[in-house]
């Protein structure tokens, strides 16, 4: 006999993201975009700067996205929505959300200055740095979000990159804006929560949501999902909050982190590195997953 289905969805059913897209298989970018716009609903306005996203969405006239989408410059997303913001106010619409929508590298590296502007302004906006870890959409190119040890086509394997992660929560928690957030596409839950809280609150807000590029990473496009989730329980990614720039709340407790063994072997771009690469790499994941706690002691 057919079992019934008594499972309840979490999820608003309704999806603002149709799937005749341009993006490669197994995109996190993809998913994100598809999970912040169900928390966000129809009345969202999106600013997308030169990044993959500005493909995926499709050729104008058509779109993959429901709601209105605003191609900017690609250092000017933070600036864009700041300003499309500031003319719904001046036609009297209050509630629409603005959502700038970038890339690592149009957030750690060259959108960095007008995202800083907004911030210290507090202009209300919510931003999405959806991170792949590396400019994609030009050829796998490193950013300043680019972790330690990884190939890219500018980090040959010879002189893979020797610099860590730049830390973009720390950075944009030191303008104390309200709300700063870490999200993954392997926690959806989590990450619709957040968008939704994020929705509710005026000011700047910040999602990073950490999002695997098999492209890029040289991976497997079904293991998207079960990487995002292996960068959570390893601790290379963890999943916080920080409110008002100084109340920190880690969302998924790890007792035991697994070691990032079980999430580098899975992905090409690390295939080079000898143990003792991935003993300085695991080391500084222990050492940061230990100054996040401490954080949230405080
Ligand atoms: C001022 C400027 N410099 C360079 C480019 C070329 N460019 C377009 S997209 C892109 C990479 C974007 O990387 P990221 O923001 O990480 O997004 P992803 O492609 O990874 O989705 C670059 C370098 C550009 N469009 N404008
Ligand atoms: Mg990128």
């Amino acid at each position: 006999m057919k079992k019934e289905r008594t499972m309840k969805l979490s999820l608003p059913e309704e999806e603002l993201m149709s799937p005749g897209h341009l993006a490669c298989q197994g995109c996190g970018a993809t998913l994100a975009m598809r999970y912040v716009l169900k928390a966000l609903g129809r009345k969202t306005v999106v600013c997308i700067p030169a990044c993959c996203w500005a493909v995926i969405d499709g050729p104008f006239p058509q779109s993959s996205l429901s709601v209105p989408i605003f191609h900017c410059a690609f250092e000017a997303a933070a600036s864009t929505a700041a300003g499309v913001k500031a003319g719904l106010e001046m036609v009297g619409d209050t509630e629409t959300t603005v959502l700038a929508w970038a890339g690592d590298g149009g957030t750690f590296d060259i959108g960095l200055q007008a995202l800083s502007g907004a911030a210290e302004r507090n202009d209300d906006i919510m931003y999405v740095c959806y991170d792949n870890e590396a400019y994609m959409n030009t050829g796998i190119q490193r950013s300043s979000a680019t972790p330690y040890g990884a190939w890219t086509t500018t980090t040959p394997v010879k002189h893979f990159k020797n610099r860590p992660k730049k830390d973009i929560s720390g950075i944009m928690a030191a303008h104390r804006i309200p709300y700063i957030a870490t999200a993954s596409v392997a926690f959806p839950e989590d990450l619709f929560k957040k968008a939704q809280k994020a929705k509710e609150i005026r000011g700047t807000k910040f999602l990073h949501i950490f999002a695997p590029c098999p492209s890029g990473w040289k991976s497997r496009p079904e293991d998207t999902v079960k990487l995002a989730r292996l960068a959570v329980q390893t601790a290379v990614f963890p999943l916080f909050e920080i409110e008002d720039g100084e109340k920190y709340t880690i969302n998924i407790k790890l007792k035991d982190k697994k070691p990032i063994n079980d999430y580098v072997r899975l992905q090409g771009r690390f295939r080079h590195l000898k143990e003792a690469d991935i003993a300085h790499m695991q080391a500084e994941v222990d050492r940061k997953w230990e100054k996040l706690n401490k954080n949230c002691l405080s």
